[in-house]
């Protein structure tokens, strides 16, 4: 059978011995490998070298019931944050980024946009999931997200906890496709992945007991099948910072796609868009065609790179 498209670098024929299968969870220096035949390989990386993350496709080789994981084929796209201490990554090949907020307890703007600028610089689809559309405050939390929904990001409101009205709202956006979700903690991402994936607790005892890893793996990143729809699901350990350090001034703009237009305007071809006269960002500011929200998240996207480069 020859390899899918997708797959390009999968040579036609390679060793005998060579296999290929998706990253499904990642727990420190170990992997577990979902082979093409469906079956699960606790796998590791050949050597010191790591960097795979939850969603890669890889080549591996068995040796009995584990593997090594010899490549990681061509990705698509690799969401991560960083800052001056370490790189984590949240996961390769993702198609659509779930942003899950809530208003109990109050998302945070700044992660939230946060977010949204690491899906846009990765060329990942956003969707914002106002969850707990049950609680009265909800709907503060949906003033808050109109700076967002103005770029064109869109917003849906769901109550996790009615798990049919959430699988109807989400599944059809979901289908055939490879989703991330992410959130700080409590926003409800757990319970969504309940409602999405019905034997999701069941899938993590087993993939706990084939890792030998106990309590431990409850913050690992794991990737579910969804059902009948052809679509996965990547839940995520929730976060506390987002930074987004390893992004240069050209990138952090690939993040701010409103700026765009205005920043034809400006008088310097190097111009920062911070305090230069003559600058189009900052005309459109003063406008109100900017929020200034979103401009106070570049300018400290901008300083804190600006910083981690100073030392
Ligand atoms: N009122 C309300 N509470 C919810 C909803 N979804 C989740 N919760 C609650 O919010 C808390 C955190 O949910 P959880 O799924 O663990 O969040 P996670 O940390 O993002 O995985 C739990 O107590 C949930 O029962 C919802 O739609 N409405
Ligand atoms: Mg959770
Ligand atoms: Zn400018």
């Amino acid at each position: 059978m020859p390899p899918p498209p997708e797959h390009a670098d999968r040579p036609a024929s390679g060793p005998a011995s060579e296999q290929y299968g998706r990253i499904v969870s990642s727990h420190g220096r170990h992997y577990m490998v979902e082979l093409d035949d469906g079956t699960l390989r606790k796998c590791f990386p050949r050597g010191k070298k790591g960097g795979a993350a939850v969603g890669d496709h890889v080549a591996v080789t068995l040796k009995g019931e584990e593997g090594s994981i010899e490549r990681i084929l061509e990705r698509k796209n690799l969401l991560y944050r960083s800052d001056d201490m370490r790189t984590k990554q949240f996961a390769a090949n993702v198609d659509l980024l779930l942003i899950v907020v809530a208003s109990e307890p109050m998302f945070s703007d700044d992660l939230a946009g946060r977010a949204l600028v690491g899906a846009w610089t990765a060329g990942v689809e956003p969707l914002v999931i106002l969850n707990k559309a049950d609680l009265p405050s909800a709907a503060l939390a949906m003033r808050r997200l109109a700076s967002l929904q103005k770029l064109g990001v869109p917003v849906i409101e769901i109550s996790a906890t009615d798990t049919e009205a959430t699988r109807r709202a989400l599944l059809p956006l979901l289908r055939g496709r490879c989703s991330l979700l992410l959130g700080q903690s409590g926003m409800g991402k757990s319970t969504i992945l309940n409602a999405l994936v019905p034997d999701a607790r069941a899938h993590t005892q087993a993939h706990s007991q084939a890792l030998g890893a106990g309590r431990h793996t409850t913050t690992a990143t794991r990737l579910y099948h969804l059902p009948g729809n052809g679509g996965n699901l990547i839940d995520s350990p929730g976060f506390q910072a987002f930074g987004l350090y390893h992004l240069g001034p050209e990138e952090i703009l690939l993040g701010f796609p409103e700026f765009g237009e205005h920043t034809a305007q400006c008088r310097f071809y190097n111009c920062s868009h911070r305090h230069e006269p003559g600058c189009g960002v900052l005309a459109a500011l003063e406008s109100g065609a900017i929020s200034a929200e979103r401009h106070a998240l570049y300018e400290r996207l901008l300083a804190e790179h600006e910083a981690s480069n100073s030392y």
